[in-house]
């Protein structure tokens, strides 16, 4: 009998709209339902190549807009066929970040749209996207903001106006992120319940 083949769901927003801890709950919230799910970060910055993108982002090396955009797409090639091995074998993975963060903060450097998604094509197409809204101010109350670059609230307005542009209601759902941990859980759980009970025999899509 063949395995059904997990699902693909992808958590984005702008900086501290809780992706992490989401990603998280989600993971556990979905073991302890019985179903196989992990939990997938970009940038990961265990890889060589992740450790220059951190170092990038700690702000203790320089590059140019292109460079680092290139880098981050990199950072997701070096996971794709890992993914597509887990997905196969049943399991649910729950990313934390994906093409969308790519496009969004390069995008809000000044770089094109097109030139930004170029790299990302061919990459594996989430099954679904749980984008988190967070206003400015419940943004800039929240601890840690502000450490690394980017971390600043007119830049995070760019980049909240360029997810905007992505949005694609055939497979990303808004979620307010301005209410309590355990009950974003419970609504995002509810979203990736749905998808996992749809997945049956459907077949893994690229993007873009
Ligand atoms: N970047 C890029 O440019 N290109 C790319 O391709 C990718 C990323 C993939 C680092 O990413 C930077 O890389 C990021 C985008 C860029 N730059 N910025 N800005 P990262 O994912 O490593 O960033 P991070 O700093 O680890 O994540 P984050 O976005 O800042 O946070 P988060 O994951 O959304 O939130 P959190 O860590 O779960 O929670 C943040 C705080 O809020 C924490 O103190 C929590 O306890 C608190 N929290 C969480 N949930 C709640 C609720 N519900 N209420 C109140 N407080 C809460």
């Amino acid at each position: 009998m063949s395995t059904t083949r997990g699902a693909l769901i992808v958590l984005e927003g702008v900086d501290r709209s809780g992706k992490t801890t989401q990603c998280k709950n989600l993971v556990e919230w979905l073991s302890k339902s019985g179903k196989k799910a992990k939990y997938i970060n970009f940038p990961d910055r265990s890889t060589d190549c992740g450790s220059l993108i951190d170092k990038f982002l700690t702000n203790n090396q320089e590059f140019n807009d292109e460079t680092i955009h290139l880098l981050f797409s990199l950072n997701r090639w070096e996971s794709k066929s890992k993914m597509e091995k887990l997905l196969k074998e049943g399991i649910t993975l729950v990313v934390d970040r994906y093409s969308y963060s790519g496009v969004a903060y390069s995008a809000a450097k000044g770089l094109s749209y097109d030139w930004c998604k170029n790299p990302e094509v061919g990459l594996l197409k989430p099954d679904l996207v749980l984008y988190l809204t967070l206003t400015c101010e419940a943004m800039l109350s929240r601890k840690g903001f502000g450490n690394e670059r980017y971390e600043n609230k007119e830049f995070q307005k760019k980049v909240r106006e360029c997810f905007e542009k992505l949005y694609d209601s055939s497979y990303w759902q808004n979620v307010d992120a301005n209410r309590s941990e355990m009950d974003l859980t419970q609504v995002l759980a509810k979203y990736a319940d749905e998808t996992i009970l749809s997945m049956s025999n459907k077949p893994l899509k690229l993007l873009w």
